[in-house]
C-alpha cells in the first residue's frame, strides 16, 4: 500500500496559522476505518480540525476522519489551527507519520512531503570570503608572539613530564596526535615536548613555548595543562615527511576569561549513545571548555539508571505505540529507546575529566517530568489532582506534586544516586517551564499552601525546591538550576542560575545576589537554525543564529566592565536540545561551527575578540574538522 501526506499553510497571521493536510491513497485499494498518526512539534487546537477528529500527546498526533471510507486514488483533506508563529522552516513541518486500521496493529509507512510555507524567509547571510590565518588556534589566546622559524616534531619526539597532574593532557595530546594526524609517538619518557609545572599559574592558565629546543608546555593545573595540549594541537601543521609535524616558535600566555564554559546536551528528546556523547566532550576539550551539562531526563525520555527505581528506566527511557509513552518527534512507527547504564555514566565522567571537564547532571523537575510520572504512578501521581494545565510541549500530565511523599521519596533516593556518581559538586534541579495552572485543582496542594501560608502556586515549587537544595547540600553538593528556580522566593542564593529566556532574567538575579550562567536561547541555543533559508534545520523561537550573531555575543553587553553586577557571571553556556537531533550528522550540524564562536566569548577577553580575524582563523581550522569528519555547516557555502 502506498500514501502520501502533504502539509501546507492556507492563511498566515503573526500568532495564529491554518494548515491544509491532504492524504492521498496512491493504492488501488479503498481502505476502510483507518487513522492517520503523525509529528508536529506544535499544538493543533482540537476545535479547529475539520472532518476529522484529532488528539495530540506531545509532538504525536492521531487524526481520525469522520468519513472512515477512503477510496483506492482519491485523498482526504482536512483543515487545522495552530495558535503560533508563522512557520519558517521544513522542520517545522510534519516530521513522521504512519496509517493503521481500526482491525489491524500493523503500520503502514507515509510518504511525508515537505511542507508548503506560506512566506518563507527570503533573506541570506552571506560571510565575505577570507584568507586563512598564519596560527588558526580558536579560542583565540589572550597573548602571544609568534617568532622567525619552526620546530619539527618527528620519529624521535617523546614527550617529558615535569609536573604534577599533567599526565591525563599528555596521554590525550599522545591520543590526538594520532588520530588527527596520525603521528606516533615514542612512550612518555625523555625528550622534546616537556610538560612542566609552573605553580604561579592558576586554574587553566596555561604557556605553550616553542624554540630550537622543543616544545614546553606550562601549567598550573591538570585543567591548565589539557589546554596547553588542545593549543599544541592547533597550532601544528603536517609535513610532506612522514611522521612529521611542525611549529612556529612561539610564546603563548594565555588564562581564561570566564571560570565556567559549558555546554549542555539534551539527551531526553532523542537518545545520544556513550560513543556520541564522548565525541562531543573529546570536541569540548579542544575548544578549553570545562563543564558538560548532561540533560538527562525529560518528558520524552528517563536516560540515567537509578537503582532504587529500575521502572525509571524500564518504562521511562521507551517510547512506543504501546507504551506508557508514546512515541516522539522521530522514527515513531518503531519502539525508541536508550538510557545510560551507571558503569556508562562512571565511564563518561573519568573519560571527561581526563580532559579537564566537569559533567554537571540534571534532573529537571518539578515540570518536565513525563517519563518519571509514567514509570512511578504509585509514587507520583495524585489521583485527586484536577488542575487543567497544558505545558510548552503539550502536555496535560508532566509536572510533580509537593504534596505527594512519593515525591519526596524519589528525590531523596534519585539524587543520592546522581550525588554519588557525579564528582561534580554542582547538580542540576531544572525547574524550568512548570505550566500555569498547575497544582490548583489538587486538595492536598491547597492544604500544603494553606499549612505553610503560601498564597501563589508558585510558591510550592520553590517548597519543592527549597528541599532539594537542603537534600543536595546534605550530600555535598550545590544546587543549580535554569532561571525559574528562584520562582517563589524559595531557594538560598546558593543557588546558581542559569539564565536563558533572556538577558534581562540574568540580570534581575544577579542584582538579587545570585551567581548566574548565561545561555540565552537567542544567542546560544544551537537548535536554532543557522540562517533563513526554509531548507536549514532548526527551530527559531528565540531567534535565528547564524555564525556571525552567534560570534557577537557579549554577556551583558549594555553594562560597563567594571559594574560590580558583572562579577556575578560565572560564564557562558551553549545548549543543544535536541526534538530535531536523532543522529550524529545533524548533531555536527548544528553545533560547527557555532561551538567555537561561542568558545571564544567564553575564553577570549574582548578586547581580543574580533569577527573577521577569528574568520581567518576558522578558515584555516577547518582542516581539523574536516580531519575528524565532523559534518560542520560550511560557512562560505
Ligand atoms: C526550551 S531552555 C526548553 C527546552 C526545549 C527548548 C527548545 C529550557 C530550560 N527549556 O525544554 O527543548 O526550549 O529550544
Amino acid at each position: 500500500m502506498s500514501f502520501r501526506v502533504d502539509l501546507a499553510v492556507v492563511s498566515e497571521q503573526k500568532q495564529f496559522c491554518r494548515f491544509g493536510l491532504t492524504v492521498h491513497n496512491l493504492s488501488d485499494q479503498d481502505i476502510h476505518n483507518w487513522s492517520l498518526t503523525f509529528v508536529i512539534d506544535r499544538f493543533i487546537s482540537p476545535d479547529s480540525v475539520t472532518n476529522a477528529a484529532l488528539s495530540q500527546v506531545g509532538s504525536f498526533c492521531t487524526l481520525e476522519p469522520n468519513n472512515t471510507h477512503l477510496k483506492a486514488n482519491a485523498h482526504f483533506y482536512c483543515e487545522f489551527s495552530i495558535t503560533t508563529a508563522p512557520l519558517r522552516f521544513y522542520t517545522d513541518g510534519i516530521k513522521d507519520a504512519f496509517i493503521q486500521f481500526n482491525n489491524s496493529n500493523a503500520r503502514h509507512p507515509v510518504v511525508v512531503t515537505p511542507i508548503v510555507l506560506a512566506s518563507p524567509y527570503k533573506e541570506r547571510t552571506h560571510i565575505t570570503p577570507v584568507d586563512a590565518a598564519t596560527l588558526n588556534i580558536i579560542p583565540k589566546p589572550n597573548q602571544y608572539e609568534i617568532y622567525d622559524g619552526q620546530y619539527t616534531l618527528s620519529n624521535d619526539s617523546q614527550i617529558t613530564l615535569q609536573a604534577s597532574g599533567a599526565e591525563e593532557a599528555a596521554n590525550w595530546l599522545q591520543q590526538e596526535l594520532s588520530s588527527l594526524f596520525d603521528f606516533k609517538m615514542k612512550p612518555i619518557g625523555k625528550g622534546d615536548i616537556l610538560y612542566r609545572t609552573n605553580p604561579t599559574l592558576d586554574e587553566g592558565e596555561y604557556q605553550l613555548i616553542v624554540d630550537r629546543f622543543g616544545v614546553r608546555l606550562e601549567a598550573g593545573s591538570a585543567s591548565g595543562f589539557v589546554h596547553a595540549s588542545a593549543t599544541l594541537l592547533q597550532a601544528l601543521t603536517r609535513c610532506a615527511e612522514p611522521n612529521q609535524l611542525t611549529i612556529p616558535y612561539l610564546k603563548i600566555v594565555d588564562s581564561p576569561r570566564f571560570k565556567y564554559r559549558g555546554m549542555m546536551l539534551d539527551c531526553s528528546r532523542h537518545f545520544h549513545p556513550v560513543e556520541r556523547v564522548k565525541r562531543l566532550i573529546n570536541n569540548l576539550a579542544h575548544y578549553k571548555f570545562n563543564t558538560f551539562h548532561w540533560h538527562l531526563t525529560d518528558d520524552e525520555g528517563w536516560r540515567i539508571e537509578i537503582k532504587a527505581f529500575p521502572e525509571l528506566t524500564q518504562v521511562g527511557s521507551t517510547r512506543s505505540v504501546d507504551s506508557p509513552l508514546v512515541p516522539q518527534f522521530s522514527t515513531i512507527s518503531e519502539e525508541y529507546s536508550g538510557f545510560y547504564s551507571q558503569a556508562e555514566i562512571k565511564q563518561v565522567v573519568a573519560y571527561a575529566e581526563q580532559r579537564g571537564i566537569t559533567i554537571i547532571p540534571e534532573i529537571d523537575v518539578p515540570g518536565h517530568c513525563r517519563a518519571a510520572i509514567k514509570s512511578l504512578p504509585h509514587l507520583l501521581v495524585d489521583d485527586e489532582d484536577h488542575s487543567q494545565y497544558r505545558s510548552i510541549q503539550n502536555y496535560n500530565d508532566n509536572v510533580l506534586s509537593p504534596a505527594l511523599p512519593g515525591t519526596y521519596l524519589f528525590l531523596d533516593k534519585v539524587l543520592e544516586e546522581v550525588a554519588e556518581l557525579f564528582p561534580s559538586k554542582w547538580v542540576h534541579i531544572g525547574a524550568d517551564e512548570v505550566p500555569s495552572g498547575v497544582w490548583e485543582e489538587s486538595q492536598k496542594c491547597q492544604a500544603l499552601m494553606q499549612e505553610h501560608g503560601y498564597s501563589d502556586t508558585k510558591e510550592l515549587q520553590g517548597h519543592l525546591l527549597r528541599y532539594a537544595e537542603k537534600k543536595l547540600r546534605s550530600l555535598g553538593k550545590r544546587m543549580v538550576g535554569w532561571e525559574e528556580a528562584q520562582h517563589g522566593d524559595k531557594v538560598s542564593k546558593d543557588t546558581v542560575i542559569y539564565s536563558w529566556l533572556s538577558e534581562e532574567a540574568a540580570l534581575k538575579c544577579a542584582k538579587q545576589g545570585f551567581d548566574v550562567i548565561l545561555q540565552p536561547g537567542q544567542y546560544t541555543y544551537l537548535d536554532m537554525a543557522q540562517d533563513y533559508a526554509p531548507e536549514e534545520p532548526g527551530v527559531d523561537w528565540a531567534n535565528v543564529i547564524p555564525l556571525e550573531h552567534a560570534y557577537r555575543y557579549e554577556p551583558l553587553a549594555e553594562l560597563d566592565d567594571q559594574d560590580p553586577i558583572k562579577k556575578r557571571v560565572l560564564g557562558i553556556q551553549c545548549a543543544l536540545w535536541c526534538e530535531i537531533v536523532n543522529n550524529q550528522q545533524r548533531m555536527d550540524y548544528m553545533i560547527f561551527p557555532r561551538l567555537t564562536a561561542i568558545a571564544e566569548a567564553c575564553w577570549t577577553q574582548n578586547t581580543q575578540r574580533n569577527w573577521e580575524d577569528y574568520l581567518s582563523r576558522l578558515k584555516g581550522h577547518l582542516s581539523l574538522l574536516n580531519k575528524q569528519g565532523i559534518n560542520y555547516r560550511s560557512p562560505w557555502k
